[in-house]
């Protein structure tokens, strides 16, 4: 799925009510939403899906902050999609994310930082299959 990349609006994203603003602000850079969900993570859910990070000192305050509230995940498609979206969504850190990029407008620090981006093609194949399945279909 070389053209496609999966995203989460976070939990604090979600929370404050951005969730509108981002999905239109992704719309409008140019991606199409293929596969959407409201949904809330589990603590062994979020475990999972961050197991890559487990020997980090802030795995448990991310699996916590993850499983913490609701989340909207979603697969999107458009050219060059996982750099692309990378962008769009700006620096882990909010205070190093350039100007007008959704971390830099929506997240408060390098821990609850609004939006979730995958960083490979693989990595956005096997996290879009973490939360959706038919995916050959779409
Ligand atoms: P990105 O989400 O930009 O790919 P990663 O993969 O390095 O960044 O980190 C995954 C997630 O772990 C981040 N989105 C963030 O929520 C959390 N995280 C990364 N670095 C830190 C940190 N220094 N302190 C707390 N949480 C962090």
């Amino acid at each position: 799925m070389s053209n496609r990349t999966f995203t989460m609006i976070k939990p604090d994203a979600f929370s404050k009510g951005h969730s509108g603003a981002i999905i239109d602000k992704i719309q409008a850079s140019g991606f199409r939403l293929i596969a959407l969900k409201l949904t809330q993570l589990s603590k062994e859910k979020a475990g999972e899906f961050y197991a890559v990070h487990k020997a980090r000192p802030f795995y448990g305050e991310l699996v916590d902050f993850m499983s913490s509230g609701p989340i909207i995940a979603a697969i999107l498609e458009k050219d060059n999609a996982v750099a692309d979206f990378r962008k769009l969504i700006g620096a882990t850190d909010p205070a190093k994310a350039e100007e007008g990029t959704i971390r830099k407008l929506y997240a408060a620090n390098v821990g609850e930082n609004a939006i979730h981006g995958s960083d490979s093609d693989e990595n956005a194949s096997i996290e879009g299959a973490f939360f959706f399945s038919g995916l050959e279909q779409i």
